[in-house]
């Protein structure tokens, strides 16, 4: 397996690695490089829905998205279809479902179907982030929570992340799913969470992937924020997600 870094703070594209079929000791090598590098990048894979759910499984158990909790087949998949630019809901900058009490910690993306122009995806590193602060805005933010609410869930989770497996320090507010701090209104909160996502999603913290089909991403929802970019109007666009269930996030004094 080698890996290739794609910028200084996030994403790297992993060559010579069929995730169909990766031993135990590259699916080693593969979490370690994504406590590393955040976002992984695979080319040419040969997923299928249930080998791309086995994949999953072998990070935990899966979570299941909670639009599709009642679907009687295979809810832990997630078909994102193209269904015009007003009804799309990831061309915002989030972290996946960060309004469950335990949110996914991995999300696997696999494009089945993408359009000849447009589509791509970008990921911005929240420890990039939070180190671009100063110093005395991140010991603000230390102690803060913030409510996260979408799908009927309401969840309060720290505003700085410690990364279970890494130690580091991650910004954990996101556009899609954060609403006010703790104790703050909604109209106090604002300018800072404002702030918080443009900090957050600085082009120079962030990578852009141009997809094409059985191309494989695999991120870290603890440490990332992510947008779907809808510049392909109304070509098809078919990508299966399957997420890993996460843990009760860790504030940053952990
Ligand atoms: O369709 C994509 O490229 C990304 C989808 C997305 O934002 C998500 O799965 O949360």
């Amino acid at each position: 397996m080698r890996i290739e870094p794609l910028t200084v703070n996030i994403g790297a594209q992993i060559h010579d690695v069929d995730l169909a079929t990766a031993d135990a000791s590259t699916f080693i090598d593969i979490q370690s490089g994504l406590w590393q590098h955040q976002v992984l990048v695979f080319r040419g894979q040969s997923l299928t829905r249930d080998s791309q759910l086995a994949l999953g499984r072998r990070f935990g158990e899966l979570h299941v998205h909670p639009a599709l909790s009642d679907r009687d087949e295979h809810p832990e998949e997630l078909i994102i279809k193209n269904r015009g630019k007003s009804k799309t809901v990831t061309e915002v900058w989030h972290s996946d479902v960060s309004c469950d009490d335990r949110p996914p910690s991995i999300s696997i993306l696999r494009a089945v179907d993408v359009p000849e122009l447009g589509g791509d995806t970008l990921w911005a590193s929240q420890y990039a982030a939070f180190e671009s602060l100063s110093e005395g805005l991140r010991n603000v933010l230390r102690p803060m929570n913030a409510v996260h609410i979408n799908y009927q869930l309401t969840a309060t989770h720290p505003v700085v992340r410690k990364h279970p497996e890494t130690g580091r320090e991650a910004l954990y507010v996101n556009a899609g799913f954060t609403q006010y701090f703790e104790n703050m209104t909604r109209e106090e909160s604002r300018p800072l969470l404002n702030y918080l996502v443009a900090a957050g999603s600085s082009s120079d913290i962030s990578m852009r992937h141009r997809w094409q089909a059985n191309d494989v991403v695999i991120w870290d929802n603890r440490c990332v924020m992510h947008f779907a970019v809808h510049d392909y109007g109304d070509a098809a666009r078919d990508m299966r997600r399957v997420t890993v269930r996460g843990e009760v996030p860790l504030g940053s004094k952990g």
